[in-house]
């Protein structure tokens, strides 16, 4: 028999799930909007995939597999809706991912299915997070993810080995496991992103080259690199794209995020930059541009972080961190998802045509305070001009 209280806690879900996102007015900076409520939390789990519904085993009605958090999330559009593929954390630690789907995109996304049910290719591997999917010109959609697995040559608890794992499909339902990612020169990796054409013939992936599970020690950015057959995917020589620097927002370290956008003026990037505070890491969101043929040569990046963690989104399991995986483009429409400080999940939304005005307008970081002075008075001292020959100054 059916716990009563499913049906309350189900109607309660239900209004929750209904509920419509604004964008919020209060914040304005030309570029992109924000909306008042995350699209994605904890709350949006159905109950089927938490509690035991069977009054004779759980008579209290008790949530008997809890869900901690809903985060880094691949985007596509697919089959006419908006698809998320959340990276849902257990009340356990352990990761894996879900569907939701949205027919506008901003709300109303609604868990479907059931959770993703990986194939079991590696014994070891613990954990499986922060998926990226690409629509690639093969034909196939594909999740590459972070496969990790406890790092047994060390004595430290937590050493850990971080590498990409890859699925496959054509229908969104049914996925094929390919073996791991296997970077020849490189121990560590996570944030790996596959490219959606060929290039030189080849399949082509954003890399980020670690030393560490943690740091990224050598690793002086995000990489790039070719390998020939995805189904044994191997990548040889890693060429750098954007790099790490001192005292910028990507000083610790950086990562390709969501799948680059094609347009007319390049290759379009979301990665994100994380540096180090006496609060602990900050991690933000910032754009570059690269080349259409050559996709790992940067033609523009645009000085500090395009979006931070603000109000809300900096509260959370691990805290002042935005982090992207996915965006949405529909005609010159850009949804732009991120997850707030590792509990949940927000939707920015822009246009193609602002992100590249962004990107080749904006300045780039100068490297010393002193230019930046200047910089901001070269353009405090243009305004001023054009006040005064407004005559409404
Ligand atoms: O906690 C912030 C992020 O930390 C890692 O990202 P990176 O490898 O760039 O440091 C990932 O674990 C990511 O999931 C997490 O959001």
């Amino acid at each position: 028999m059916i716990h009563e209280n499913y049906y309350k806690e189900k109607e309660k879900q239900e209004l929750f799930l209904q509920k419509k996102n604004k964008i919020d007015e209060a914040f304005y900076n030309g570029l992109f909007d924000r909306y008042e409520n995350p699209v994605l939390t904890r709350e949006h789990i159905p109950i089927e995939w938490r509690y035991d519904l069977d009054k004779e085993s759980n008579p209290y009605f008790m949530e008997r597999q809890g869900i901690n958090a809903v985060m880094n999330s691949g985007a596509i559009f697919f089959d006419g809706a908006f698809y998320l593929m959340a990276r849902i954390e257990g009340a356990d630690r352990k990761s894996f991912f879900g569907l939701a789907k949205s027919d506008n995109g901003t709300d109303n996304f609604r868990f479907v299915g059931e959770p993703i049910l990986l194939d079991d290719i590696d014994g070891e591997e613990t954990n499986v997070y922060d998926v990226r999917l690409t629509e690639h010109e093969d034909g196939f959609i594909y999740g590459v993810f972070c496969s990790e697995k406890k790092d047994t040559s060390s004595n430290d608890l937590s050493a850990a080995v971080a590498s990409a794992g890859i699925i496959r499909t054509k229908d969104m339902v049914n996925w094929e496991r390919l073996p791991n990612l296997v970077t020849l020169r490189s121990p560590q990796q996570r944030n790996v992103v596959l490219h959606p054409k060929f290039v030189e013939g080849k399949y082509a992936f954003y890399t980020r080259p670690m030393d560490d599970f943690i740091e990224t020690g050598s690793g002086s950015g995000i990489g790039f690199g070719l390998c020939e057959d995805i189904t044994k995917a191997v990548i040889d020589e890693e060429k750098m794209t954007s790099l790490r620097k001192y005292h910028t927002i990507t000083e610790a370290k950086n990562g390709e995020g969501a799948v680059p956008i094609e347009t007319e003026k390049g290759w379009l990037h979301i990665a994100h930059g994380v540096r180090n505070t006496a609060a602990g890491l900050r991690y933000v969101l910032y754009a570059y541009m690269s080349d259409l043929e050559k996709p790992w040569v940067v033609t523009a990046q645009p000085g500090g972080l395009l979006l931070g963690p603000r109000g809300s989104e900096r509260v959370g399991d691990v805290s002042n961190v935005v982090f992207s995986n996915g965006c949405i483009v529909r005609g010159r429409d850009v949804y732009l998802y991120y997850a707030g400080s590792d509990t949940r999940m927000y939707v920015a939304t822009t246009t193609i045509d602002k992100l590249l005005d962004y990107c080749f307008n904006t300045p780039s970081d100068p490297g010393r305070s002193v230019l930046c002075v200047q910089k901001r008075i070269e353009l405090i001292r243009k305004n001023n001009e054009l006040l005064n020959a407004s005559g409404r100054n």
